[in-house]
């Protein structure tokens, strides 16, 4: 997998990218992250890479030249595409290269997105400053717009590093555990189950019973239904489009029969 990163800020990368699981998949050629600046694609005297915007109104504006130039650049092909559709497959959709603007416009970046996308051997990731981008960014040069939650930041840069982080480590070998990512919160469609390691009691609180065993089977069947239990506290909206078998939906059925009683019996006490 090969990252081609856009940004104005090429200092915010290094240090992430060279520390542990990252930096090891990078040096055993697993993945590659390139980092460009913008800003070496200006040819003016200031190195503009924003401006006013059309119309008044407070704010700055990344300029369109610079990111178009960058990022044909790269490809090393015509990366940008007219409002006609045939013309939009036969350039950037031909060469299935996702051209991706990071910005809180975009759709929300999760798990299964983050699977989507480690299909694809290289990514541009478009990292924005300032209010905003030139419109004709997202009308003839990106292919996808990408956000990583519903609040604010001042830049696309930790969104990048985000999606590097969760894409990379999809990809085979990256983990040292080759069912690693399977588990995975959310990777199920579920939260996690609790994990425990030793010691078996540490000032009193003991771990369970049941992961002392040694029977896998009943330890299998704790661990979905610890995972169950969770989702059905935490994030309830994830169970909604969880893949659930017969057990795992009679399991929650008896959850809420318990809660609803418990909910019975604290108000017939008032
Ligand atoms: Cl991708 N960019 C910015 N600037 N803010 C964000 C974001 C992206 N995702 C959430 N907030």
């Amino acid at each position: 997998m090969q990252f081609e990163v856009f940004t104005l800020l090429p200092e915010v990368f290094p240090s992430y990218i060279d520390t542990s699981i990252i930096k090891r998949a990078r040096e055993r050629g697993l993945i590659t992250v390139r980092v460009h600046n913008i800003r070496d694609y200006t040819h003016d005297k200031h190195h503009m890479t924003d401006d006013t915007p059309y119309g008044g109104g407070g704010g700055m504006v990344m300029k369109p030249e610079p990111i178009f130039e960058a990022i044909e650049s790269v490809l090393g092909v015509d990366a940008s595409f007219d409002d006609s559709l045939e013309e939009r497959e036969a350039s950037a959709q031909d060469v299935k290269i996702p051209i991706i603007l990071l910005t809180p416009q975009g759709r929300v970046f999760n798990q299964s997105i983050a699977q989507e996308l480690s299909q694809h051997d290289r990514i541009v990731l478009i990292c924005g400053r300032y209010e905003g981008f030139d419109e004709r960014i997202r009308e003839h040069l990106v292919t996808d717009e990408i956000s990583i939650g519903d609040y604010v930041l001042t830049g696309g840069e930790l969104p990048a590093l985000i999606m590097i982080d969760s894409i990379s480590r999809l990809q085979p070998d990256v983990l040292g555990d080759p069912t690693g990512a399977q588990d995975d919160s959310h990777a199920m469609g579920l939260l996690e189950y609790p994990h425990y390691t030793r010691p078996p009691e540490f000032r009193g609180w003991k771990i369970p019973e049941v992961l002392l065993s040694g029977a896998h089977a009943k330890i299998d069947k704790w661990r979905r239904e610890q995972a169950l239990l969770r989702t059905y506290k935490k994030r309830p909206d994830m169970l909604e489009k969880a893949d659930l078998s017969k057990e795992d939906k009679k399991f929650l059925e008896k959850l809420k029969n318990e809660e609803e009683r418990e909910v019975r019996e604290t108000s017939d006490e008032e």
